[in-house]
């Protein structure tokens, strides 16, 4: 008989849900936690910088192998991580953040510790992390842990949010009972039969008595694991199918029903107005919020739509619950019948966008030439992440060649996600060449984690965007708080290489330099390759433009006098 101890049982369940790292900074809090960690033969584990980029980097390893898990310390750590913790609710990755905490005696004996507030108070961490993830536990006894673990890691499965799990540290190397069959945590909560039959009849019926219907996936069908059940339906009805910016490459952009990137006035050609012409919308998996509705002014009408959720779908004024999408959208998929119009009509006015081949010049560089030349580089095993700023957009409008994937935090938005999350996005897919575009604003918060793509030798490409500082809100409301100390980002990859360490830093003035760098890129295997971007201060897209003033609008409002 195995005999398991507190750490050990949780490292046993998170390497049986299938993680193979798990992203750490020590502390005295949790070091004894983190030996019971190490132990554990199928789970490697990778230091981080800070416990910021500790939560992104396993924010970005979600997003690639479907659960991650991030280990810190008492306050001084968690603290910091639950910021990306809230990402990883507002995105729908289940990422477990789990935190050392003080000796179980001393909360009994009145005593004052470190990393606390100074005060006898020891659950305020737990509480907050109540907050912002879907199950927060803290281990009080070992005999507990089996049941407090398995319930936050199972919860955090079913909603696909993450959770929190509090460890003692006097208590992680204690014994406890050993783990029971996987499938309690893994296996899926079924849809109720008969609402799933009643929403399919209520939504082919909405279908049905519609004459040009489409459909519009948000980024929620992938947590949903619903993609191809929405390929299924959406080959069954036949119609245009747009993606709204948060669910790029979650229908494949070179399928013949693909009508594009869905984001109100700026959505690309002919996107906006197909969608305006349709008179149904079945909307699966969508988040609409200012963003995504560009200041509220592409917000489709209650009316018009069928709001397929994650767990809940609302249709001709039922709100059906505890169904899963995937059955949804596969069993109505068999409901309906093909109704091509709106495909029909998207196809008379899209004009296939030709991309002039990158012709890189000795002038200098533009946005627009970064842009071709960053198109020209993806194929079929790509992933590219874009950060904050007009990053989104060069990204957005980028053409994704089949199997290539994008992946971007425009929920949360947190400038500098990108860097850690493609640290831990790289390590949970090691066979995709990972490419990121981040403005020079948002790479000088997490910057510390391209020591760690050093260390751990990975062939990340970075594009960083110096156009000397926040121009997104220059372009939203510009004032000399956007104005940012320049660095030299490319000098600073020899910086993190120190003695040794195969990361590459490169500057781009001009066209041509940008193309001689993407070459070495592409021949640095050993490590990561930074290239700076160097751009005019107003050099952005024109979408930023006009969905940057409609946000900026939104904001604007006045208080509502009532
Ligand atoms: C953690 C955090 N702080 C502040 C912001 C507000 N913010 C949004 S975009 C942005 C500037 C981004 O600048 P940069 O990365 O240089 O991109 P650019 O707009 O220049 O393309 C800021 C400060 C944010 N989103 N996240
Ligand atoms: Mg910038």
């Amino acid at each position: 008989m195995t005999l398991h101890t507190v750490g050990s049982y949780l490292a046993t369940r998170l390497a049986q849900i299938g993680l193979k790292h798990h992203f750490v900074v020590p502390g005295d809090y949790n070091l004894v936690l983190l030996d019971q960690l190490l132990a554990e033969p199928g789970l490697q584990q990778v230091g981080c910088a800070n416990e910021l980029n500790a939560s992104f980097a396993a924010e970005g390893y979600a997003r690639a192998n479907g659960a991650a898990a991030c280990v810190v310390t008492f306050s001084v750590g968690a603290l910091s991580a639950l910021n990306g913790i809230g990402g990883a609710y507002a995105e729908n990755l289940p990422v477990i953040l789990v935190s050392g905490s003080p000796n179980t005696n001393d909360a009994g004996a009145h005593h004052l510790l470190h990393h606390t507030l100074g005060t006898h108070n020891f659950s305020y961490q737990c509480e907050i992390a109540k907050h912002l993830t879907c199950a927060a536990v803290a281990v009080t006894c070992a005999d507990d842990a089996p049941h407090l673990i398995d319930h936050a890691i199972r919860t955090a499965l079913r909603e696909q949010k993450p959770a929190y799990i509090e460890i003692p540290c006097n208590l992680a190397a204690v014994a406890c009972a050993s783990p029971g069959p996987i499938s309690s945590l893994t296996q899926p909560v079924p849809s109720d039969p008969d609402t799933l039959h009643a929403a399919v009849a209520a939504a082919a019926a909405f279908l049905a008595s519609s004459a040009k219907p489409m459909l519009l996936a948000g980024p929620r069908i992938r947590a949903a694991g619903a993609q191809e059940a929405f390929r299924k339906l959406a080959e069954a009805l036949g119609s245009a199918v747009a993606v709204m910016p948060s669910a790029k490459g979650l229908f494949p952009e070179d399928h013949p029903q693909f009508a594009g990137i869905a984001l109100g006035e700026v959505s690309t050609r002919g996107c906006n107005e197909i969608i305006d012409w349709a008179d149904s919308l079945l909307c699966a998996g969508t988040v609409f919020t200012d963003y995504t509705t560009v200041g509220w002014t592409s917000l489709p009408p209650a009316a018009k739509i069928i709001d397929a959720g994650y767990d809940r779908i609302v249709v001709s004024g039922h709100d059906f619950g505890n169904l899963r999408l995937a059955d949804f959208l596969f069993a109505l998929a068999g409901q309906v019948q093909a109704k091509p119009a709106t495909l029909v009509e998207y196809a008379r006015f899209r004009s296939p966008i030709a991309l002039p081949a990158a012709e890189p010049s000795a002038e200098k560089l533009t946005r627009h030439g970064m842009f071709l030349q960053v198109q020209a580089l993806l194929t079929p095993t790509s992933t590219l992440l874009v950060d904050t700023g007009d990053s989104w957009f060069n990204g957005m409008y980028m053409a994704l060649p089949h199997g290539a994937s994008f992946e971007i935090e425009m929920l949360w938005g947190h400038i500098g996600w990108s860097v850690p999350a493609s640290f831990g996005y790289a390590l949970g897919a090691p066979r995709r060449q990972v490419i990121v575009m981040v403005g020079d604003g948002s790479f000088q918060m997490t910057a510390q984690e391209v020591a760690q793509m050093i260390l751990y030798k990975l062939p990340v490409i970075i594009f960083l965007v110096n156009n000397r500082g926040y121009t997104i809100e220059v372009e939203i409301h510009d004032g000399p708080y956007n104005n940012i100390k320049n660095w030299d980002y490319a000098g600073l990859v020899n910086v993190f290489n120190a003695e040794s360490g195969a990361g590459m830093g490169l500057l781009a003035r001009t066209g041509k330099e940008l193309a001689a760098a993407i070459q070495q890129a592409g021949r640095n295997t050993q490590g990561p390759t930074l290239i700076e971007c160097v751009i005019d201060r107003d050099d952005c897209t024109r979408q930023m433009i006009s969905w940057g003033r409609r946000v900026a609008t939104a904001n604007a409002r006045p208080p509502r006098v009532t």
